[in-house]
C-alpha cells in the first residue's frame, strides 16, 4: 500500500509513523485511518522492529476526525460501515508497546488514538482535548471509558463536557503523558525511549505490555493473578538466564530474542 498521509519509516529497530496531512492538521480521514491501520500492522509483524513511535507534527498529532468527511453521515451510513470500528483500533491490537509522541493538538479523536498506545510522551506545547460536544457529537474512539479509567471521572467529566484544552504540565500532573520533553526534541526523545525499549527482550517487554493492560481489563486479584502466570513464564526464556547471568557478571546483559 502506497501512503499519501502517513510516512512509515524505520529508525534502527523503531518504527515511526508520522501522520502526515498537514492541510488539515492531520485530521483522520478515513484514507489516513487504513493507512495507520496498514504500517501498524506491518510494524508489528516486522522481526527488525521493537518498538513503534506515533507522532503528528509540531503544530498538531491531530486535531480529531474529519469533521468535512464526517457531518453529512446518517446513523444508518455509520451503523452500516461500523464507522471507526473497522480502521480505529489497531492501536489497541499491536503487541509490541507503542508510545504516542504529542506535540501540539490532540483533539478528539487525536487524544483518543494517544490513549490507544501504551504512554504519551508531550511537547511542552502538547494540548488535549475531546471538544466533540462542541460540535454536537461526544467522543466515539474510547475517550469517555479510556480517560475516566486513566485521570479519573472528575477530569474526564470536565474534558468531556466542558471541551477545554488541557496542557502539557496538567496532562502530566494527572498521569495522561508520562513525561514532557521541550518541543523541537520530541521525536528524538521518543525514539531513545524507543531505542531503549526495543533494546530489551522483545518477548519480555510484549509480556509486560500485556500485563500493565491487563490492570485495565480486569479485577485486582485476577490481574496479580495474570501477573504471576506470566512472571512466570519468563523463567523459560534463554533472555532470563542471560539478563540475570549479566548482573552477577556485571556486564551488559545481550537478549537473544530481540
Ligand atoms: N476535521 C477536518 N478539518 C480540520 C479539522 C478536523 N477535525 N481540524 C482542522 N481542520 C482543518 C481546518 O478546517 C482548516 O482547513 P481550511 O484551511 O481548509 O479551512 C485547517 O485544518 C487548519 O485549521 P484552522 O484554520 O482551524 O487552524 P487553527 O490553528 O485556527 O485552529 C484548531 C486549530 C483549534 C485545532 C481548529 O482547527 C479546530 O478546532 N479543529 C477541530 C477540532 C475538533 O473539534 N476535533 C474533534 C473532531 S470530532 C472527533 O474527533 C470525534 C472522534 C470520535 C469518533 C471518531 C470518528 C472517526
Amino acid at each position: 500500500m502506497a501512503y499519501e498521509c502517513i510516512l512509515a519509516e524505520k529508525d534502527g529497530e523503531v518504527g515511526v509513523l508520522t501522520l502526515n496531512r498537514p492541510e488539515a492538521l492531520n485530521a483522520f480521514s478515513d484514507q489516513l485511518m487504513d493507512e495507520v491501520t496498514d504500517a501498524l500492522k506491518k510494524f508489528d509483524a516486522d522481526d527488525d522492529i521493537g518498538c513503534i513511535v506515533l507522532m503528528g507534527s509540531e503544530k498538531a498529532f491531530a486535531a480529531g476526525a474529519d469533521i468535512k468527511e464526517m457531518a453529512s453521515k446518517s446513523y444508518i451510513d455509520v451503523y452500516s460501515e461500523d464507522f471507526i470500528t473497522k480502521n480505529w483500533e489497531e492501536a489497541t491490537r499491536v503487541r509490541k508497546p507503542i508510545i504516542a509522541a504529542v506535540a501540539g493538538y490532540a483533539l478528539g479523536g487525536g487524544c483518543e488514538l494517544a490513549l490507544m498506545c501504551d504512554f504519551i510522551i508531550a511537547a511542552d506545547n502538547a494540548k488535549f482535548a475531546q471538544p466533540e460536544i462542541t460540535i454536537g457529537a461526544m467522543p466515539g474512539a474510547g475517550g469517555t471509558q479510556r480517560l475516566a479509567r486513566f485521570i479519573g471521572k472528575s477530569k474526564a467529566m470536565d474534558m468531556c463536557l466542558t471541551g477545554r484544552m488541557m496542557d502539557a504540565q496538567e496532562a502530566e500532573r494527572c498521569g495522561l503523558v508520562s513525561r514532557i520533553v521541550p518541543k523541537g526534541e520530541l521525536r528524538a526523545e521518543a525514539i531513545k525511549v524507543a531505542r531503549q525499549i526495543a533494546d530489551f527482550s522483545r518477548p519480555i517487554a510484549m509480556l509486560t505490555k500485556e500485563a500493565v493492560n491487563r490492570a485495565y481489563e480486569t479485577t485486582l486479584s485476577e490481574g496479580v493473578r495474570f501477573e504471576r502466570r506470566v512472571f512466570h513464564s519468563v523463567f523459560a526464556l534463554e533472555d532470563q538466564k542471560e539478563g540475570m547471568t549479566a548482573f552477577i557478571e556485571k556486564r551488559k546483559p545481550s537478549f537473544k530474542n530481540r
